[in-house]
């Protein structure tokens, strides 16, 4: 036999049975943010039949509506590219169909089909400025105010700047940008009396980019100067003015003039008197003791007339306790003279007081408003007409421009009710309490000094 002959070979692979997959996609599914010029891209599990990646299998819709576009195929990835843009803030869908084939033409298991959410639309929009403190116009501002804008935006803090945002007058101070406001803070103070300009160039931008239309300018005017000498106050006062007077034992009226003599370099002096004193039979500082004593002047009880008061005081503060706000009917019989406490006598009474006051040009008076009963001292009645009679004394009595003003107290107490608030009330009677007090001092003082400084007219009323 002859010798055996041996032989290999090889046997052929076996025929491409496996269904192609999708192994990656662009945008990933759920994507969110995406570019709106992105190009759309499916990567394959192997070498794709090229010619059945068409637009008929490669898709892009929003909703129902076909993106027009093109596909291209190279490596294992196909690639959809729209005609145009796509558009901002929109979900998209994409799919590939189990009409794409492999090389050996197996078609894929299923659909892959895979979501994403286009950016929003870039900022084009100018920053604006919404609000500015000063206000424009403002005046009587404190000259040791910054000066700030709030725009409608966050902003680039870099253009917000001493260039940016500026004084006139030759001041100089530095500019802080923090939340969507910028601070000019002015290295001293300013002048008194004076008006100024305040100016934010279109050289600040949003954090896009994109410039204010148009400067903004607002003009303000700062406050006058302080009287340069003593000013000597007086507070006429029964119980409940003490109280308010005594504060909480730290928020007192004495107190906070003296910190705010020692902060702004003033003089303000104030002392405080019960008037009438126990001399006076009626006892009483009701709207007809104040015009038996100030206008009548017939009183023999020794007590100091405004003559006397104003020859030693500068502001003269009265007020009346509780008991005012105890109300009767009118009895139509309207009388001046009468102690009856009723609307018609107590119009006739600060009608005369005020004539009185205006005598005496060169002093200021303060009427201060109240006191106020607890609902469980009076009548829905009585309240309702000390309610209008207080609303009177600050809404038709006080007039702009004189030398009369309001500290307007009885709305301290009520809270905008006809009662004194329970929780503003000492635990026993319509005394105010304690806590009340020593947060209503403060005010007062407040009130106080505008009046004295010249801003009686524009300033808050109860002082807040
Ligand atoms: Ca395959
Ligand atoms: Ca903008
Ligand atoms: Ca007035």
């Amino acid at each position: 036999m002859e010798s055996p002959y041996a032989w290999s070979f090889t046997t052929g692979t076996a025929a491409d049975t496996t269904a192609p997959t999708v192994t990656a996609t662009s945008p990933a599914n759920n994507a969110t943010g995406v570019a709106v010029n992105a190009a759309v891209t499916a990567t394959f599990s192997e070498n794709m039949n090229a010619s059945t990646l068409t637009t008929s299998n490669v898709t892009l819709k929003n909703g129902a509506t076909s993106v027009p576009g093109t596909v291209a195929y190279n490596g294992t990835t196909a690639t959809f590219t729209p005609s145009s843009a796509l558009a901002y803030s929109t979900p998209y869908t994409a799919t590939v169909t189990t009409g794409v084939r492999d090389a050996a033409g197996n078609a894929m298991a299923s659909n892959r089909v895979w979501t994403f959410t286009t950016g929003t639309a870039p900022d084009s929009t100018p920053p604006t400025i919404t609000a500015t403190n000063p206000a424009n116009n403002a005046t009587g501002v404190a000259v040791n105010t910054a000066v700030s804008a709030t725009f409608s935006e966050n902003m680039n803090a870099s253009t917000v700047t001493t260039a940016t945002f500026s004084l006139n007058n030759g001041v100089t101070g530095t500019v802080a940008y923090s939340g969507t406001t910028a601070t000019l803070t002015p290295s001293s103070a300013l002048a008194y009396s004076t008006q100024y300009t305040a100016t934010v160039t279109t050289g600040v931008r949003d954090a896009a980019g994109n410039a204010m239309a148009n400067n903004r300018v607002w003009r303000f005017t700062t406050r006058a100067a302080p009287p340069a000498g003593t000013v000597r106050i007086l507070l006429l006062h029964h119980s409940t003015g003490f109280y308010i007077w005594e504060g909480d034992g730290i928020q007192t009226i004495p107190g906070g003039l003296d910190t705010y003599n020692t902060a702004h370099g003033t003089n303000y002096v104030i002392d405080e008197l019960w008037y009438p004193s126990n001399t006076y039979p009626l006892g009483s500082n009701n709207p007809y003791d104040y015009w038996n004593l100030w206008v009548n002047t017939t009183d023999t009880s020794g007590q100091f007339d405004l003559e006397a008061l104003t020859q030693n005081y500068d502001v003269i503060v009265f007020k009346h306790c509780f008991p005012v706000s105890d109300i009767e009917p009118d009895s139509g019989t309207p009388d001046v003279s009468s102690g009856g406490q009723t609307l018609e006598n107590y119009y006739l009474q600060y009608a005369a007081l005020k004539t009185r006051m205006l005598q005496f040009p060169d002093k200021k008076f303060i009427v201060w408003t109240g006191a106020a009963l607890r609902a469980a001292d009076t009548t829905v009645a009585k309240a309702a007409r000390a309610r209008i009679f207080f609303d009177w004394v600050k809404g038709t009595w006080d007039e702009s421009g004189d030398n009369i003003y309001v500290w307007d107290f009885y709305e301290l107490e009520t809270g905008g009710t006809n009662y004194l608030l329970d929780e503003n009330a000492d635990s026993s009677d319509s005394h105010p309490g304690s806590a009340f007090a020593g947060r209503v001092a403060p005010y007062f003082v407040n009130r106080l000094v505008d009046i004295i400084e010249g801003r009686g007219d524009t300033g808050s009323l109860t002082g807040e």
